[in-house]
């Protein structure tokens, strides 16, 4: 399917028009694009059977732009994008990259300095050029080098909320498959990191070229990267899935190993030295019989190894386990360490002496704190989003709209009246409902850490969210934010670092202060689980727990489907070492009350 590759294009014409100064067609061009990626139907498939007039039956395509996206799947280009890329030869997805940097300062850039790459870009700034372009000044220069670090890195890693539904259609497009008999991702997707750099997916089965062939036919692959006899690579949606085979009884091995972290592995593997065994991703061994040489002092048939496997001198000594994970950890006398906790941050320590937390699972959270309704930006109405709720299975909903404010636009944001008119809305869908509604509303926390919602609507409300919406980019902000915790109607502080991953680095806070203030203050900090988010991140919630401070766990929700989105928010908390008791959202209606009126 390549209908991202295709809505990709678009989006590059769409930023090279706009370079030009050309207006209204760029934003025709990005609609089209949205669009193309999210239809159903293969776009190749379409244009193969129906041509340009079957294209442009995809909502906001219009015939101009089906005929280029016609003309470019038969000739693998378009021509007029071919001309616009001669005009202006800039990486403009890199360079737009850099938080405040569009197209149009791309095409001033090149213009005035010939930049073309994010290189260029740095060196420009470093050599003090940008402030010398008009219309540029000091400000936009060490914006750019304070961001240029942040768009490198962004460009070699995907978010977690793209890359981890592709890992899971990878895997059902595997599973159940007769030669397959395990099957798991590994590496950063199984640590629920935030950001990932790429898939990695591993096989138990006696028959690679089997696997391999059946993992390269998968549909929806743009590109087969490479594929041997027990491995392979595709590209899909630009990003890389690596898939590995290996035989059903080292899977347990494999697994263990190509989960990582590197920093796990090297500390687990050392502890296993220091006990007389072998830890790789062969399996587990004792070799404390073995010499020294890596020979075996007795008779050579107990040696598992063969001479033909370059890979024969790891598999030495006497094979304890390896099938299974939860051999290796238990030949060390461990239990599994979750994967999320595996960074090396004393996890293993934990572990040895019996410490490791309980953590918060998915089927402990009994309600969303943060949700938007068409009051305000979302899709649904109140009692469409509180019956969704119930259908989920939770045991409240709580409706927190935007309220006006800095950095919530137009009239997205309701008024003191608006609110007060919505609690009757509320009130009314309460009755029809078995499950508890809160209503509430999400305020916000100016530059100087001012709630801007006046006192007596706060005070009349059962749940006040506050969430910096503005001045994201002030530097440190742990005073600002420690304000807001401090309001005494402010029962959650939202998405606290207002980052947007991959796009905005968000606020810079000490998270050690901000947790102290929080726990002190009985305000919850928020891990907003929108997969753009993931605002706090796991570490942040790490501090947070062990300064005593309490965590919710909110989707922000804009319609039902985004409720499934809790589960980037309970992994995300997991990486931060949170318990249930931790979570403000694990607790059942009566113990939010208690807190929220607490
Ligand atoms: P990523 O893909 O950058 O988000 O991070 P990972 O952790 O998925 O890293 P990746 O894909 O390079 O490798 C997957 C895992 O395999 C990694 O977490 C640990 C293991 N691994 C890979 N190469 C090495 C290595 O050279 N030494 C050790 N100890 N482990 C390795
Ligand atoms: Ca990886
Ligand atoms: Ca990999
Ligand atoms: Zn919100």
């Amino acid at each position: 399917m390549r209908n991202a590759e295709v809505a990709g294009l678009l989006e590059e014409f769409a930023d090279l028009l706009e370079a030009q100064g050309v207006e209204y067609k760029p934003n025709a061009y990005r609609r089209a694009a949205d669009n193309v990626r999210d239809h159903p139907r293969a776009i190749e498939d379409l244009a193969s059977e129906g041509g340009e007039d079957a294209v442009a039956e995809i909502d906001r395509v219009g015939d101009a732009i089906a005929a280029k996206i016609v003309e470019y799947l038969e000739t693998g280009e378009i021509a007029e994008l071919e001309e616009l890329r001669e005009d202006l030869p800039v990486d403009m997805a890199a360079l737009t990259r850099v938080e405040g940097v569009g197209p149009k300062t791309v095409g001033t850039l090149y213009e005035e300095l010939e930049i073309t790459t994010l290189d260029e870009l740095e060196a420009a700034a470093e050599a003090g050029k940008i402030q010398e372009i008009k219309g540029f000044g000091a400000k936009t220069e060490q914006n750019i080098l304070d961001n240029v670090a942040f768009a490198r890195e962004a460009g070699q890693r995907q978010r977690l909320g793209d890359a981890r539904p592709l890992a899971e259609e990878v895997m059902g497009h595997l599973d159940g498959e007769a030669a397959v008999e395990r099957l798991d991702v590994a590496g950063s997707i199984r640590r629920w990191k935030d950001t990932i750099g790429d898939v990695d997916v591993l096989v138990g089965s006696e028959d690679g070229e089997a696997v391999v062939d059946l993992f390269t036919d998968w549909p929806d692959a743009d590109e087969v990267i490479e594929a041997g006899e027990q491995k392979a690579s595709v590209s899909v949606d630009g990003i890389r899935v690596d898939l590995r085979v290996v035989v059903p009884e080292e899977f347990g091995s494999a697994l263990q190993y190509f989960t990582g972290s590197k920093a796990h592995n090297v500390t687990l593997r050392n502890l296993a030295i220091d006990r007389g065994l072998k830890l790789n991703e062969y399996g587990v061994f004792d070799v404390s019989e073995l010499r020294s040489d890596g020979q075996s002092d007795a008779d050579a048939s107990d040696d598992v190894s063969d001479v033909d496997d370059p890979d024969a001198g790891q598999r030495v000594g006497e094979r304890l386990g390896g099938a299974a994970e939860s051999e290796m950890y238990g030949a060390l006398d461990l239990p599994v360490i979750p994967p999320e906790l595996r960074e090396d941050t004393g996890e293993i320590e934990a572990a040895v002496e019996g410490d490791l937390p309980d953590l918060l699972t998915e089927g402990e959270i009994r309600g969303d704190l943060h949700t938007h309704t068409e009051w305000s930006d979302g899709a649904s109405t109140v009692a469409e989003m509180v019956q969704a709720a119930a259908d989920y299975g939770y045991d409240y909903h709580c409706v927190t709209d935007h309220a006006e404010g800095p950095g919530v636009f137009g009239d997205t944001g309701l008024t003191d009246e608006e609110v007060r008119e919505q609690a009757e809305a509320v009130a009314a869908v309460r009755e029809d409902v078995d499950i508890e509604v809160f209503h509430g509303v999400e305020a916000n926390v100016d530059a100087d850490g001012d709630v801007t919602t006046s006192d007596d609507l706060l005070a009349d409300l059962d749940i006040v969210v506050a969430s910096p919406h503005a001045a994201l980019d002030q530097g440190d902000a742990t005073d600002r934010l420690i304000r807001a915790v401090k309001h005494p109607h402010v029962d959650i502080l939202g998405h606290p670092t207002g980052r947007l991953i991959n796009q905005r680095p968000g606020l810079e806070i000490d998270f050690e202060r901000l947790a102290e203030a929080a726990a002190d203050a009985d305000t919850a900090l928020e891990v907003n689980a929108n997969p753009a988010r993931l605002d706090l991140h796991g570490d942040a919630v790490r501090a947070a727990v062990e300064a005593g401070a309490t965590v919710a766990i909110d989707t922000d929700a804009h319609s039902p489907a985004e409720f499934g989105n809790v589960r980037y928010g309970v992994h995300t908390a997991r990486r931060g070492w949170a318990e249930a008791t931790d979570v403000l959202n694990a607790r059942d209606a009566d113990g939010l009350r208690a807190f929220l009126d607490g």
